[in-house]
């Protein structure tokens, strides 16, 4: 077996060795030395000696240590670094003219004396080059290097050797790839462990072959996840299909399905190497469920997405409290006459965010319903609809119907129906002129427990739309079964026209379904006369675009009003 001495530095690499000595010339003795063979830092006291072992334990290969120092004396460092569990691997030579310390020294656990005035230079040599080959074995017998099942670095060591490879090879750019297999515990149950195992050793040795060829080292991290550390610049599609090969005589139906994931390092890295396999396993993630896609290379884009969404997370509850989010309002229209005629509105939320500006409600809706934010943000809105429908009806003598949009996520919360009815009732609006969207891909799922929840709203008096009609998938059945009152003709229909013939007889087919079930239709996105006119002409009664109007500001709305 390889020694992990001679597997993670380069040829030409040099081991890391910290020279602690208050006495400049002995440092520079020392250095002149060693400097062909090792890399050489340098400390002037024994604080600042721990301060730089503490910084560089993970690359430091010895510490050569005078005793006679004033401040910190060299007994106390020596102290410090054998009793900290992370430092005591490092070995340390000691510095000295006194037979008494040196003996006190190995006790405490020197390695090895050099004594004063120095010896001859290649004696010194011997002894530092010998001092860290023994600590480094010393190291891997006690510790269990490799993974016993594929012989691979295990994950620990993986990682310090990615450090130290790093930090040798500072010219060479890096890529961070995670090698995982999908559903690997299926493959276990399916064809059995010891199957499996085979799975991992070949996988396990085509990657210690990509190595030995390319440089770079391989390590396994949790039973079914493979790390490797490769020199910028390989082809991971053909390293995919390498794998699959190997996989291909013990798995001819291809069963195992195997995903890779990549950072791409950026020439001189800042990042922590284990940061950089994050990433890396972030990557592979995306692709998780895609039956398609098995190579996925980290995107900055997406780090910075995420990152945008977290602070939309966290700002959401002050956003609300400082009144940042604004409800917009869009009429919509009955054009069944010769002028349209303002009906009603729909409010959509903004967010006027102080430092960010306008944020579209695309960037976060979605966001707040995967973490149930938007149950709040919702009840927000629709508070805000409430009293505004009171507010113009004090000031305009008239009501002005709003419609709400209803999350999938709001219709799983018990007291739905109640929150609305006592909301309603707080601002003396009637249901009726409260009317809830509701996305038609909500009723989908679960679709009977959703039908009896729209039952209750309708028999409390609410209006409910069936939003995005079009972009889901319910069916005919379904829909002679649902309790509605208004379908809104997805906008995708709408911006068909005029596209093909077949689109437009789309649209017909959809008209003539709302017909059969006898529910009123609005079209949403309307944005040209001609739109309008076969809309018109296939009987649509009701329209909400840009044609007529984009959503607007309170103020603006009420120009509207007459
Ligand atoms: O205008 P607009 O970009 O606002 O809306 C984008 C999408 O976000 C729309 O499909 C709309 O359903 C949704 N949306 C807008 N406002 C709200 C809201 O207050 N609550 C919920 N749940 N969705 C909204
Ligand atoms: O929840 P819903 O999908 O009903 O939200 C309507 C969305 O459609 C809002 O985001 C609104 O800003 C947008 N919208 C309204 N009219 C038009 C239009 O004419 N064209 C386009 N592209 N979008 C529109
Ligand atoms: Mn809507």
């Amino acid at each position: 077996m390889i020694k992990s001495h001679e597997r993670f530095y380069s040829k030409n690499g040099k081991r890391l060795i910290l020279i602690v000595d208050d006495q400049q010339i002995s440092r520079e003795l020392l250095e002149l030395v060693l400097k062909d063979n090792y890399q050489i830092v340098t400390a002037a006291d024994g604080d600042e000696a721990l301060e730089m072992i503490e910084h560089n334990h993970t690359v430091l290969s010895l510490v050569i240590l005078d005793l006679i120092m004033p401040k910190v004396p060299g007994l106390e460092v020596l102290k410090k670094i054998k009793a900290d569990e992370r430092l005591k691997h490092l070995p340390v030579i000691v510095l000295t003219a006194d037979k008494s310390a040196e003996v006190e020294s190995l006790n405490m656990g020197a390695s090895d004396f050099i004594t004063k005035p120095f010896e001859a230079p290649e004696v010194i040599r011997a002894r530092v080059q010998r001092t860290i080959e023994l600590a480094e074995d010393t190291v891997i017998i006690e510790n269990t290097e490799r993974d016993e099942l594929t012989g691979l670095l295990n994950k620990e060591f993986f990682f310090r050797f990615a450090e130290q490879y790093r930090l040798y090879h500072q010219n060479s750019r890096m890529d961070a790839a995670v090698i995982d297999i999908n559903n690997f515990h299926l493959v276990n149950e399916i064809k059995g462990r010891s199957y499996g195992d085979e799975v991992l050793r070949r996988i396990g040795s085509l990657l210690m072959d990509i190595v030995t060829d390319r440089g770079g080292i391989a390590g396994r991290d949790t039973s079914d996840t493979f790390l490797v550390y490769l020199p910028h610049g390989a082809d991971y599609d053909v390293l995919h299909k390498v794998i699959m090969n190997e996989l291909a005589p013990i798995d001819p139906e291809t069963t195992v399905r195997v995903r890779v994931g990549i950072y791409e390092e950026a020439p001189k890295e800042e990042l922590e190497i284990v940061r950089c396999f994050d990433r890396a396993k972030s990557a592979g993630s995306e692709i998780r469920r895609s039956y398609t896609k098995f190579v996925s290379v980290y995107d900055n884009a997406l780090q910075e997405q995420e990152l945008l969404s977290q602070r939309l997370i966290n700002e959401m509850q002050t956003a609300i409290d400082e009144r940042q989010f604004v409800v917009y309002y869009q009429p919509k229209y009955d054009i069944t006459g010769d002028e349209p005629v303002l009906i009603s509105a729909e409010a959509l939320i903004r967010w006027n965010h102080p430092e960010m500006g306008m944020v579209r409600p695309d960037k976060f809706i979605k966001l707040f319903e995967e973490n149930g934010l938007i149950q709040k943000l919702d009840r927000f809105v629709w508070e805000e609809a409430a009293s505004q429908i009171a507010k113009w009806r004090e000031k305009f003598g008239k009501t002005i119907p709003v419609s709400v949009n209803i999350s999938r996520i709001d219709m799983y919360n018990p007291e739905l129906v109640s929150n609305l009815l006592g909301l309603t009732q707080r601002y003396g609006v009637a249901p009726k002129d409260f009317l809830l969207e509701i996305t038609e891909s909500a009723y989908t799922k679960e679709a009977e427990q959703l039908i009896s929840i729209v039952r209750s709203m309708r028999e409390n008096g609410f209006s409910v739309e069936m939003d995005d009609f079009g972009s889901g998938y319910s069916s005919l059945n379904m829909l002679a079964d649902m309790p509605l009152d208004v379908l809104k003709l997805d906008m995708r229909f709408v911006h068909s026209i005029g596209v093909s013939q077949k689109n437009l007889r789309m649209v017909e087919l959809v008209m003539e379904i709302a017909k059969y079930l006898d529910v009123m239709v609005v079209a949403e996105g309307v944005e040209n006369e001609e739109q309008l006119r076969e809309l018109k002409r296939l009987g649509c009664g009701r329209v909400q675009g840009y044609y007529f109007s984009k959503p607007l500001t309170v103020e603006e709305f009420e120009k509207l009003i007459v």
